[in-house]
């Protein structure tokens, strides 16, 4: 596998409290997937800090300095009743924000077609003035904006395929045409985050038709999944961006125990399949998953399909 990975252990070290699912274990799952033999000539690469500079890009300075500010010494302090901190939150999301401008950074330089932020906590849920939903910085916006403004790419595709609405991210691009924002995700009437994600969200401004919402019921198996996905890809290639950023949850698979989607293993190779086909520069960053016997494969399984069909 030619995927390019990035990874720290600082990512365990943000530890929510007992029976939270987005738990270290999430993690060591996806190390344990990637520790087989086949996978030993992985290129494998420390994420740094981000600097606060980058991820202000993404979010108001006073906002990044006010999260960073809040990490405790010692104990847990809850920002809401999921989105919780604790001493080692914040070289863990300094590094998540700073993974994906150092992906980003490797597939423009054509070092790897793809990389894999194997980081935690996720981010798609992180507004630009709001924590929620386990998320504190938003680093696929930031690795986005880090695109734009650092390589000066003109235009950069996200796709969402979390379970979970990507509200963050739209929020943060909902008035803009340069930053493209697609989300495939379960019926915001029952589903977490509730009441954001709906498909008449298309944008405002500059950015009205540049964002697009794709929701599913329950038990949606992939068969009509990949339809959104589908369609996704064409809006994709419609908008001829430079790069592509791939908001990955796996918390659509059948069995994870916080949600409601059917894909099984199998079609999370298929899915990375169909993305390679794009034949962008694409970097992966992780969001949900929960099911800690198949996130590790279910992830794998994306890169592994991505590297077969890019060749
Ligand atoms: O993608 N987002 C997640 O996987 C987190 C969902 C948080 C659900 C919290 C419900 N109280
Ligand atoms: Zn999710």
């Amino acid at each position: 596998m030619t995927t390019l990975l990035y990874s720290h252990p600082a990512c365990e070290d943000h530890i929510p409290n007992i029976g939270h699912p987005e738990a270290p274990v999430r993690l060591n799952a996806i190390r344990e997937a990637l520790s087989a033999a086949e996978f030993d000539a992985l290129d494998r690469r420390e994420a740094p800090k981000a600097s606060v500079e980058q991820i202000a890009r993404a979010h108001p300075q006073d906002y990044v300095e006010s999260i960073l500010a809040a990490v405790p010494e010692s104990g847990e302090r809850h920002l809401d009743g999921d989105t919780v901190m604790t001493p080692g939150t914040g070289d863990a999301i300094l590094r998540g924000s700073g993974a994906v401008c150092a992906a980003v950074d490797a597939v423009l330089a054509g070092e790897a077609k793809n990389a894999f932020c194997a980081m935690r906590p996720p981010g798609h849920h992180a507004e630009p003035r709001t924590p929620m939903g386990f998320c504190f910085f938003n680093q696929i916006a930031v690795g986005a904006d880090h695109a734009r403004a650092a390589h000066g790419l003109r235009r950069v595709a996200i796709v969402d395929f979390d379970v979970h609405h990507g509200n963050g991210t739209q929020a943060i691009f909902y008035d803009r045409n340069d930053v493209l924002t697609i989300s495939l995700h379960g019926d915001p009437d029952l589903v977490f985050p509730h009441f954001l994600g709906f498909e008449d969200e298309t944008g405002e401004g500059a950015g009205e038709g540049y964002n697009l919402n794709m929701v599913y019921p329950p038990n949606t198996p992939y068969s009509v999944w990949s339809q959104g996905l589908e369609k996704a890809c064409e809006r994709i290639q419609s908008f001829q961006p430079d790069a592509l950023v791939v908001a990955l949850g796996v918390d659509t698979f059948e069995e994870d125990p916080i949600s409601f989607f059917k894909l099984t293993s199998g079609d999370y190779l298929t899915l990375g399949q169909r993305l390679a086909r794009l034949g962008l520069p694409t970097v992966f960053t992780m969001e949900g998953g929960y099911d800690v016997d198949a996130i590790g494969v279910n992830a794998v399984n994306v890169m592994q399909g991505f590297d077969q069909a890019a060749g």
